[in-house]
């Protein structure tokens, strides 16, 4: 039987801190599991290799890495290197990452149109991914594992809320999106996106459920979607939920992690496939009747569009209503993408990244009859969390656009501006990116206060982390 391999990356960003035994791989990017890799002792054989990436380390094992914690991870990587010396560093750069998670005290931060200060508003959350706000001021938080919390009056319930479904916690998969109905104050309605297991959990696929939320439980959970893209792969669901105030629900479906260099025959590229496609559907779970493939045999109705990665952002212009993702494309390539109905959007035929390790997918970046992207970054920020922003405590940054980026850590602002043709293009684009080593960028959203909610990344190994709210520098206690 094929062993299991996980990437795990570990605390960061301690490689600077590091002792010079560890570099001795070099400075490559990307990642792979070397074979050849000589082990000394290997006593729990479960260590396969390491990399940096170019800031962080990442070990390969056999370890899921939902069991693998930060000190296994370290005991792992001191038999991989075993050297007193860099023992005695790693563990001091580790536990400065850990305590620095579990007490973050306010930060400030420069950026170019506001100064900023961050705190932690919500502590001790494991794999927070999404963030939500009822109309009386609650926040709604899932924890990839399964759980999906809530904020009284700015108090973590200890307890879970009940009626969840079961997920596929595994590789990227979990507990997704949570996303209140538009008027919740009358019809408590929720939405919830998620990785399914199949009967046996050896496959997964994307699904969304609709349920009434009345404070305490789900009820009436109906499943309302489950993608047609199972796989035993574990990442890319993408799960990213949108509604758009005219009825419909837009869900994102990830690749699966399909081969990049299947080309014209990827999945992302097969209409009769959901996966790498945005879904829209009726609020009910209906499909739109005027949804751009529907009535043809040789597509599914529900797809918007196609020819996508992983898109992780998904949002709507609060002016125009037009609909934009973000996502993730391999090495380098990621994307700003307006996205229209019936439109191919590429991946994995064309694009700007190549393969993890440097082996090129794409003939070219552009094609006829595909679209190309409003913004790519390359090398890849990760992108992950996507809004306009519309409130009043930061003026300047009044309709930008803020995208989150787990890779980079921080937050790309972007001056988005509509040109003729029913285009965008980005007039600005803030650097240093806002917010530089806050840690990787989950999801940010606007709260009902008019600051931005921000849930960190799991630290490497399952440390607990927090949600920061971001407020003016001025701001008072
Ligand atoms: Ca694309």
């Amino acid at each position: 039987m094929a062993e299991a391999l996980t990437i795990a990356p570990l605390i960061s960003p301690p490689i600077t801190q590091l002792d010079g035994a560890l570099r001795k791989l070099g400075p490559e990017t990307g990642l792979r599991c070397p074979k050849d890799t000589s082990l000394k002792g290997r006593p729990q054989g479960s260590v396969r290799g390491s990399k940096y990436h170019p800031d962080r380390l990442f070990i390969v094992t056999a370890i899921p890495r939902a069991l693998l914690s930060a000190l296994h991870a370290t005991y792992l990587l001191l038999q991989l290197y075993g050297e007193t010396r860099m023992r005695r560093t790693f563990f001091a750069a580790a536990g400065l990452a850990l305590l620095t998670t579990a007490s973050v005290q306010a930060q400030t931060f420069k950026s170019e149109l506001h100064d900023l200060r961050v705190v932690s508003v919500v502590d001790g959350l494991k794999d927070p991914w999404s963030i939500a706000f009822l109309p009386n001021g609650d926040m709604l938080i899932t924890e990839k594992p399964g759980n999906l919390r809530i904020v009284r009056a700015g108090k973590l319930d200890p307890a879970p809320i009940p009626g969840t479904p079961k997920v596929r916690y595994a590789g990227q998969g979990g507990l997704l999106e949570v996303l209140p109905h538009r008027d919740f104050a009358k019809n408590q309605i929720v939405y919830l996106s998620y990785s399914k297991p199949n009967a046996d959990a050896s496959e997964g696929t994307t699904a969304v459920l609709r349920a009434k939320f009345d404070g305490k439980q789900l009820s009436e959970v109906k499943e309302i979607f489950e993608a047609k893209a199972w796989s035993k792969a574990g990442p890319h669901y993408a799960g990213k939920l949108l509604l758009d105030g005219k009825g419909h629900l837009f869900i994102t479906v990830g690749d699966r992690g399909h081969d990049p260099f299947a080309g014209a025959a990827h999945p992302a590229q097969n209409l009769m496939s959901h996966q790498g496609k945005v879904i829209r559907l009726m609020e009910d779970g209906s499909i739109p009747k005027d949804n751009p493939f529907v009535g043809r045999k040789d597509a599914l109705p529900e797809i918007y569009s196609y020819g996508h990665r992983n898109p992780q952002g998904l949002a709507m212009h609060p002016v125009s209503g037009d609909i934009f993702t973000t996502e993730h494309g391999p090495q380098g390539g990621d994307e700003l993408n307006l996205i229209k109905p019936g439109l191919n959007y590429g991946w994995p035929v064309i694009g700007a990244g190549v393969q993890y390790g440097g082996k090129p997918i794409h003939p070219a970046r552009e094609k006829d009859g595909m679209q190309s992207a409003i913004q790519y970054w390359v090398p890849s920020i990760a992108p992950s969390g996507l809004m306009f922003y519309t409130g009043d405590k930061f003026p300047k940054w009044q309709g930008q656009l803020f995208v989150g980026a787990l890779a980079s850590k921080n937050v790309a602002r972007l001056d988005l501006q509509a040109v003729d043709g029913g285009g965008y293009e980005v007039k600005a684009l803030e650097r240093p990116p806002l917010l530089s080593g806050l840690g990787r960028v989950r999801e940010l959203r606007q709260g009902p206060d008019g600051l931005i909610y921000i849930a960190l990344d799991d630290r490497a190994g399952g440390g607990l982390t927090s949600i920061f709210r971001v407020e003016p520098a001025t701001a008072t206690n």
